[in-house]
């Protein structure tokens, strides 16, 4: 109303235009809202109304005001696009790939403003990332953070400027749970041990193994290798001969497996691979140098990609534990909800299961990733 005042225009409509204005900043204020005090004040208002302007402005402000106060509110406000940062690790496997169709796909279906940003496997470009994120001022930000230590400092400046953190995929090391919202994503010390235990009878309790880790300090990494090598102390015949790591790529897997075979040729029994692209490196590797992968060389993986599966059905790959990418639809659950205040739990994982020559043919034709 003051605006309007302020502008100094005096012709019929803008006057009644002001008049409307200053109800609806009476309605805004609250004073008009409980219907049941509402007709008096409403009534004395349209009195004094009728005396201030000509006839026509008092028909155009009434039914204005008419049409405000009868169109529920949700109908008035224009709905809000939520905006969303999502800082992904980069691109290094299939998962990744599926993980990032699933996010994409799902904001494009629920009409979310995604800022998508591919770090390139290295922490600093994803800091990077979600610095910008910040400075956007987007709702909400989702990280799949590539290592699990040196997040607070960027946390600490989301959590200042008032924007929710969603971790996703990769847990991380923090002294402070409360700079994140939640975690979502799959419990890797379960994967660990389900692959250990499945070798252990699989394999008899014996076996050279050379293990494929992944990224040096991601989460999978780390609790694939303690959950496996946990496991497998408890069988005195299963042994971890050497441990390298190949980033989780599948070159580096193949790499890695040729580097093995060099140094230990045939007294490799058994490849435990972090993720089924190393483990797929490593058939090729197992191939070139002449030998029967899945026959003489039992390999055992995480992640259950298509491929995989395909290969557990064709024989080159023995079992593969499954880690589902398909976060797009929980995390956008979570978002609503986080944005509608809402409580959420703070670790939420996924339920996995395992693949082997038992189950796998059965599972190729509805596999999603
Ligand atoms: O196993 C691997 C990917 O963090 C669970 O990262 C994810 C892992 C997944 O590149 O294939």
């Amino acid at each position: 109303m003051r605006a309007c005042l302020q502008r100094g225009k005096a012709n019929d409509d803008h006057v009644g235009h002001c008049a409307v204005a200053a109800m609806l900043d009476g309605l805004a204020a609250g004073s008009l809202l409980n219907f049941g005090g509402t007709v008096p004040v409403i009534a004395s208002s349209l009195s004094l109304m009728k005396t201030l302007l000509s006839r026509r402005t008092f028909i155009t402000a009434a039914s204005v005001l008419t049409l405000a106060l009868f169109t529920p509110l949700a109908a008035q406000a224009p709905k809000k696009t939520i905006k969303v940062g999502f800082a992904q690790t980069g691109a290094e496997s299939a998962w990744r790939t599926a993980n990032t169709a699933s996010m994409k796909t799902e904001a494009t279906k629920r009409g979310i403003d995604l800022k998508f940003s591919d770090a390139q496997g290295k922490q600093e470009n994803q800091i990077r990332a979600v610095r910008s994120f910040i400075t956007q001022g987007v709702d909400v930000i989702v990280i799949a953070p590539i290592v699990e230590t040196g997040w607070d400092p960027v946390l600490r400046e989301a959590k200042r400027a008032k924007i929710p953190v969603i971790l996703t995929d990769r847990t991380i090391q923090t002294s402070d749970e409360s700079l994140f919202a939640c975690f979502i994503g799959s419990d890797f010390y379960e994967e660990g041990r389900m692959a250990a235990d499945w070798l252990a009878k699989f394999s008899g309790g014996k076996g050279n193994i050379v293990e494929l880790q992944g990224t040096p300090g991601s989460a999978p990494a780390n609790e694939r290798r303690k959950a496996f090598g946990d496991a497998v102390a408890k069988y005195p015949g299963l042994k971890i001969i050497d441990s390298q790591s190949g980033d989780f790529r599948r070159s580096g897997g193949k790499e890695v497996m040729e580097a093995f075979i060099k140094k230990h040729g045939k007294a490799i029994n058994i490849v435990y691979a972090h993720n089924d692209d190393m483990a797929l490196g490593a058939v090729q590797a197992i191939q070139e140098a002449g030998l029967k992968p899945g026959k003489d060389v039992t390999i055992v993986t995480i992640d259950a990609i298509k491929e995989a599966i395909q290969a557990v059905v064709t024989g080159t790959i023995n079992c593969t534990v499954e880690c589902s990418p398909l976060f797009g639809p929980k995390v956008y659950d979570t978002v609503a909800k986080l944005l509608a205040g809402e409580k959420v739990p703070k670790k939420s994982y996924n339920k996995d299961e395992l693949f082997d020559a038992k189950n796998a043919a059965a599972a190729l034709p509805s596999r999603q990733y």
